[in-house]
């Protein structure tokens, strides 16, 4: 490696692989198909002998790769050693090499279409998109709910969901939860679609970032679901860890007002109508509980309901981590619907699966240049899954299930 670097320092002559002129320089067409031959090389051969074959043996510099690699450098480069630039070199190729190729037999809805028939193990992640047509917002689109938070004065809009400031300020999170709880007991077209998949026995599994709950509605099977960011379905005491069903504090979300643990607020009127008026340390099933009564009343976060949902700063389910792991093994489709892709760790499902499983992208906007699905299919995810299910032959089957999602209220 020294010894190539060495050279490379020196300003070797460099061969070039085919007999041309070495200082003849390319026409577009032959630029491109260098560029091409180059990709497919560094895809058989890895970073490490394709940087082997092509700089240390001395074919091309690195500037040459990096040029050829479509990447051009600031002009203060211009006077660079080649062999600085080996890093930037190395930097990029393993960019490339671990960047997922599309698969070149799915192009168009009807290739897609061929995959969805004959999968048999599907694995679904979705987001916020798939319930904005029940009208609860997502929170990256321009009407969603970040573009609303000017009153709160946060600088970051995902401080709505920091722990830390929740036990701070309860209010300012139930002051726009219940944005996000839903009205009715119905679901969207999209939900239905994924509980098909499921009635056709080819859901693998749902990985959902949604807190809505709204997949128990769509009967979704709680061992085909994963919540990954938990839900509003359960709620727990912040101090006692107490947990209750999540419906008996919406009516508080829905009003806006905190809610609070009636089992820390009993023992608190216990104590106090007690003769001891000393510290009570009556379960100890947290540490805040063995405190004074004055603290239990003045400490930020006591006694304060949290529905069970991960706020940042909070461990994800431990399921998440151990159930993907398998699922990537086990699937034969990867369909991502109605996200942005943009919340670690779920962003991260599509670079995990390997390379052969076909990807699918279903949102309003693309999920942008660092992801590689086959196709992504832009525009309201209800109405591009019910024309997947036409095209699939799985119309009656579909409508069936998206006409019982209309009718159920809470
Ligand atoms: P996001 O970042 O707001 O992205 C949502 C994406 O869906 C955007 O790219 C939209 O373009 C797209 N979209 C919106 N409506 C539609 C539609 N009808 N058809 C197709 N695409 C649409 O939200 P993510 O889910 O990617 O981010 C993860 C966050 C959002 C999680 O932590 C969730 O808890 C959180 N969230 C959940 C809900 C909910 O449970 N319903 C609502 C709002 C936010």
């Amino acid at each position: 490696m020294l010894e190539a670097l060495e050279k490379h320092s020196q300003g070797h002559r460099r061969r070039v692989p085919d007999d041309t002129d070495p200082e003849a320089e390319d026409t577009p067409a032959q630029s491109t198909l260098k560029a091409t031959v180059l990709r497919q090389d560094l895809m058989s051969l890895g970073p490490d002998l394709f940087i082997k074959k092509y700089l240390y043996d001395d074919l091309y510099s690195a500037r040459e790769l990096l040029g050829v690699f479509g990447i051009n450098l600031p002009d203060a480069f211009d006077e660079a050693p080649d062999a600085s630039l080996i890093s930037v070199l190395e930097i990029l190729l393993n960019r490339d090499y671990n960047k997922r190729q599309k698969l070149a037999h799915i192009k168009t809805i009807d290739d897609i279409v061929k995959v969805l028939q004959q999968s048999k193990q599907i694995l679904v992640v979705t987001g916020a998109g798939i319930s904005t047509s029940l009208g609860i917002p997502d929170f990256r689109s321009s009407d969603g709910i970040y573009s609303t938070l000017g009153k709160y004065n946060l600088s970051d809009p995902q401080e709505l969901f920091d722990i830390w400031l929740f036990r701070q300020d309860p209010s300012i999170f139930y002051d726009f939860a219940k944005r996000l709880l839903p009205e009715a007991r119905g679901y969207s077209p999209t939900h239905a679609f994924i509980r098909l998949l499921q009635d056709r026995g080819i859901l693998l599994r749902q990985y959902t970032q949604n807190i809505d709950d709204i997949e128990s509605a769509a009967g979704i099977l709680a061992d085909k679901l994963i919540q990954c960011h938990g839900s509003f379905k359960t709620a727990s005491c912040l101090t006692c860890k107490g947990s209750v069903p999540g419906h008996t504090i919406f009516r508080d979300i829905r009003n806006g007002t905190v809610p609070k643990c009636t089992l820390c607020n009993e023992t608190r009127i216990k104590s106090q109508t007690s003769s001891s008026s000393k510290a009570h340390k009556p379960l100890k099933r947290g540490r805040e509980w063995e405190t004074s009564e004055t603290e239990i009343e003045d400490t930020p976060g006591i006694g304060i309901m949290k529905p069970d949902i991960t706020f940042f700063g909070e461990q994800l389910a431990t399921d998440f981590k151990t159930q993907v792991l398998e699922d990537r093994l086990k699937a034969d489709l990867l369909i991502c619907i109605g996200t942005s892709l943009r919340v670690a760790p779920v962003a991260g499902i599509p670079a995990l699966m390997p390379r052969d499983v076909p990807q699918l992208f279903i949102s309003r906007e693309s999920a942008g240049k660092e992801y590689a699905f086959d196709l992504e299919l832009l525009g309201a995810c209800d109405e591009t899954v019910q024309s997947l299910a036409e095209k699939a032959g799985w119309e009656t089957g579909f409508q069936a299930i998206v006409d019982r999602g209309r009718i159920r209220n809470v």
